[in-house]
């Protein structure tokens, strides 16, 4: 390879890099139904009153269900907060049938819909009520309205 070929791979290979951001850390799928999903997210200096969903996909089917993240009772997302939410599904998402999932900011918050996720943790609750890590990811994600951060690195 000549320098100017090895140049343009290692420009390549950067800004691949770059556009990948955070290395989200993915888990092998679990062997059991998913009955529902554990949410946290940490939130870092900038706050939001955005509606912010979480969307999942089954192989077999291509529409998402998605849950609001939102504790009626609370402000969420608020500086340096970590909040957590468990939304749970209407019908079991049977083993190996898992597609992907998404964290959607869709803006309509009071005053302030951006946002800066510091990390994010997802957990599968199984239906023998045991829980398992699908996907961790930390560094810095900034949401603004009508952005969205997928599982698409991993894959289930
Ligand atoms: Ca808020
Ligand atoms: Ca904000």
């Amino acid at each position: 390879m000549s320098t100017t070929q090895k140049t343009l791979v290692a420009l390549v290979l950067s800004l691949a890099l770059v556009g990948c951001g955070p290395t989200p850390v993915c888990s092998v799928a679990p062997s059991r139904p998913i009955v529902g999903f554990s949410v946290t997210t940490t939130t870092g200096g900038d706050s939001t009153n955005a509606n912010i969903y979480f969307c999942v996909t089954r192989k077999s089917a291509g529409a998402e269900e998605c849950f609001i993240l939102d504790d009626p009772f609370k402000d969420d997302f608020e500086p340096h907060e970590v909040n957590t939410f468990n939304p749970t599904l209407k019908t079991p998402i049977p083993a190996g049938e898992l597609a992907g999932f998404v964290i959607q900011n869709r803006g309509g918050g009071f005053l302030d819909n951006s946002w800066g996720m510091e990390a994010l943790r997802v957990e599968a609750v199984l239906d023998d009520g045991s829980r398992k890590i699908l996907y961790e990811v930390t560094g810095g994600i900034g949401l603004s309205a009508g952005d969205s951060h997928d599982s698409s690195d991993c894959s289930y």
